[in-house]
């Protein structure tokens, strides 16, 4: 029995896997194993060998399985620290670099700019692309006649053959959401526009989409001065210079009387742009008193209130501020060109604070 006990330890000692441990068990302690067919074996003994070999079987089987159990344990243990070993991760390594978008200039531009506005008390309204003719043209002080309807080149939406009803139009300026603000909210208001607008254009200065933000505040009493003030507020904050000087030419729209294009005085030094010094002028904006008509199509008195407006195109403000000669790259390019002007990823700390250029 000795010889038995040494055979089998030795093989539990020896086994490598869980499918060897198994085969020894099945060979020492199965139903048809080594010490079952020894068991049988007691029958034919006499009382005196039974009651030695017995308990001495029973002892042996007991120890073979604790051994077997041992094992099993002891291998499981091994498994488990190979896999620990093999499985290891480092979460101290740095993470792998992940491209990253960046806000596109216009947006950027156009959220600064917002928050300029902000600031002076005007608060941000939205509308509709597509327009009714009556808010993008009549309510303006532009009627069917009127040449400004054919000079803004719109997009007139399809109309079912025999629908004889003016067409659609994609908006040629975001005045119409003026309109619909001072029928909203009447007067006294003050509101900036920022969107996407339409006009079948295409050069190295024109696309058929681009951005303005329009302004209006109506209140009584209010003047050229206020209009003048708040826009020598807006460039000295957007352009980030502490004095500029605005020359108000007079011009002509149909939607405000007197109207004027309003220049920044500048200077171009080896292609640089420099604004608020130089003897350079640059127009940046349209701009006037809201054309009483204009008033009264947004529901307020013209005899009670007053009011200024003007119009910027945001796009042309984000090349001028951010150095970028054509206007066309903002809608045919891809990220390249945004990193090649400093447009850093959406999560950078720098993002509303100016550019790292
Ligand atoms: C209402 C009343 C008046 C908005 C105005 C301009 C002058 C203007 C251009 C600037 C560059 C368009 O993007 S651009 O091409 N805009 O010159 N816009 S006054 O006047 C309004 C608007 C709404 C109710």
């Amino acid at each position: 029995m000795d010889d038995l006990k040494a055979k089998y330890l030795g093989q539990i000692a020896e086994a490598a896997d869980e499918a060897a441990i198994e085969a020894i068990r099945v060979a020492a302690v199965g139903k048809k194993g080594e010490i079952a067919l020894m068991m049988r074996e007691l029958g034919k003994m006499t009382p005196e060998e039974r009651q030695t070999a017995g308990p001495a079987l029973n002892a042996l089987k007991d120890e073979i399985n604790s051994a077997l159990a041992a094992k099993k344990a002891a291998l499981a243990d091994a498994a488990l620290d190979e896999r620990l070993r093999s499985e290891w991760l480092d979460v101290t390594l740095p993470v792998r670099p992940r491209r990253q978008g960046t806000l596109h200039p216009i947006s950027q531009a156009s959220e600064e700019l917002t928050a300029i506005f902000a600031e002076m008390g005007f608060a941000v309204a939205e509308g509709p692309r597509i327009e009714t003719d009556w808010y993008n043209f009549d309510a303006l002080n532009i009627p069917g006649h009127h040449p400004a309807r054919a000079e803004m080149d719109t997009f007139y939406m399809h109309r079912a053959e025999g629908d004889n009803r003016p067409p659609h139009v994609l908006r040629t300026h975001t005045s119409p959401v003026q309109i619909r603000s001072m029928e909203l909210q009447g007067a006294p208001i003050r509101v900036i526009c920022p969107g996407g607008v339409y006009r079948a254009d295409y050069d190295q200065t024109h696309t058929p989409m681009f951005h303005q933000v329009e302004g209006l505040a109506i209140d009584k009493g209010i003047s050229m001065a206020n209009l003048k003030w708040t826009l020598e507020e807006f460039v000295k904050a957007f352009f980030e210079v502490d004095d500029v000087e605005l020359r108000f030419r007079a011009s002509h729209f149909p939607f405000t009387e007197p109207s004027a294009e309003v220049d920044i005085r500048c200077s171009w030094e080896g292609g640089q742009l420099k604004i608020g010094e130089g003897d350079d002028w640059m127009e940046i904006l349209g701009s006037g008193m809201v054309h009483p008509k204009v008033i009264a199509a947004g529901g307020i008195d013209p005899e009670v209130y007053q009011g200024f407006a003007f119009g910027i195109g945001i796009d042309r403000l984000a090349m001028l501020k951010y150095g970028i000669p054509d206007l066309r790259a903002f809608f045919d390019s891809d990220l390249r060109w945004l990193r090649h002007y400093g447009f850093a990823a959406l999560d950078m700390p720098n993002l509303h604070g100016g550019l790292s250029r």
